[in-house]
């Protein structure tokens, strides 16, 4: 069956009915619809959170902006995420279904255990790949989220957190941690990449970054521990009690470890992703690996062989730029293992 999409006539009706028939959508006519079986006007709405069979959809109508509905969804639908715009229908109070979805400017995606790409969060404008002086950050996963993010034209913004960890005794005593971080941090700024220091446990760096992200939908990446549910927090002026509870739980893991879930901050709106140890790419083609690292591009076809493997053919013209100091030799290593892991 083919996922039903929204016709022009369709969004133009919704639209033109918003003013005067999405009051019907509040919670006594839903209730009357409901005791008759019936479902109530169809009214947009933003895709919070999907956990299990349940959808938590946020009305767009003038009405009741922001009440906050379980749906479900129509079973010829994709899996809903995050920030998914969808046209739903009351059959309660409380309770909805959604009947479409509207069209999709983007949609990140992670490979589950089960080795299927599962859909994260869409219509993302910017992405804070996340990582911290402690745990420390997994050897190519940065990499691996710029080469997702750029073959999805997603900006990545890339965030390293607990700076205050930089400064204090335990680095002394434990001398592996911090060290490398500020290089890695400088070469990915070098490479063009807005980068941001910050500390969520004092604040440091927090309102820099909060008004880079003004007006923006933003998913936040990275792996588990490395403070992207405390990063919300701090964001979180306006809505303290629901990322309280979230912080309260995130150990445990009910939302964050399992689902995305976005929020309102000032001025902007953030989804929060669970935290994944891996981040494999096998989605992605060796053209498109090649691509996601940026640098690379100008010596795409430069190299004597048009299927040089810029390993050991003579006059390669990517290890030429390596030599030449136009391109790290950290990524082009970075480059050869996510390849190696993919293709072995
Ligand atoms: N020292 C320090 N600890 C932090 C900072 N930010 C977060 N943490 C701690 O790091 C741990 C993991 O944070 P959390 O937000 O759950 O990470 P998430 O898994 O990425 O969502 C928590 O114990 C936080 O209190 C920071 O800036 N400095
Ligand atoms: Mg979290
Ligand atoms: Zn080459």
């Amino acid at each position: 069956m083919s996922k039903r999409r929204l016709t022009r006539q369709q969004r133009l009706r919704i639209r033109e009915s918003q003013d005067s028939r999405q009051a019907q959508a509040t919670s006594a006519d839903a209730n009357a619809a409901n005791a008759e079986g019936a479902l109530g006007p169809e009214t947009s709405g933003l895709v919070i959170s999907h956990f299990g069979q349940q959808l938590e959809v946020e009305s767009l109508s003038i009405e009741d902006i922001g009440a906050v509905y379980r749906c479900h969804q129509r079973a010829n639908l994709p899996s809903l995420v995050a920030g998914d715009k969808v046209i739903w229908q009351a059959d309660g109070a409380k309770s909805g279904v959604v009947v479409a979805l509207e069209e999709r400017r983007n949609v990140f995606s992670r490979p589950s255990s089960g080795g299927q790409l599962r859909p994260v969060a869409a219509n993302i404008d910017l992405a804070l790949v996340v990582f911290a002086v402690l745990p420390e950050p997994f050897p190519n996963l940065i990499d691996r989220y710029l080469v997702a993010l750029e073959c999805l034209n997603i900006t990545p913004v890339l965030v390293l957190n607990k700076v205050d960890l930089l400064d204090t005794e335990e680095q002394a005593d434990s001398p592996n941690v911090g060290p490398g971080l500020e290089p890695l941090l400088t070469l990915y700024a070098d490479l063009g990449y807005r980068c941001h220091r910050i500390a969520c446990a004092s604040g440091q760096g927090i309102s820099a970054l909060h008004q880079s992200l003004q007006d923006m939908t933003t998913v936040c990446v990275g792996q588990s521990g490395v403070g992207k549910s405390s990063l919300i927090n701090q964001l979180a002026n306006s809505e303290q009690a629901e990322v309280g509870n979230l912080s309260a739980g995130k150990n445990k893991g009910k939302h964050t470890t399992t689902t995305a879930r976005l929020f309102h901050l000032d001025n902007c709106r953030m989804i929060d992703s669970p935290g994944i140890r891996e981040f494999g790419l096998w989605h992605i083609s060796p053209e498109q690996l090649f691509d996601g690292f940026i640098e690379f591009g100008p010596f795409a076809n430069q190299c004597r062989f048009r299927d040089c493997s810029h390993q050991q053919e003579p006059d390669c013209a990517l290890r030429q730029a390596v030599v030449e100091g136009k391109v790290n030799q950290q990524r082009l290593d970075s480059y050869f293992h996510i390849l190696k892991s993919l293709y072995g």
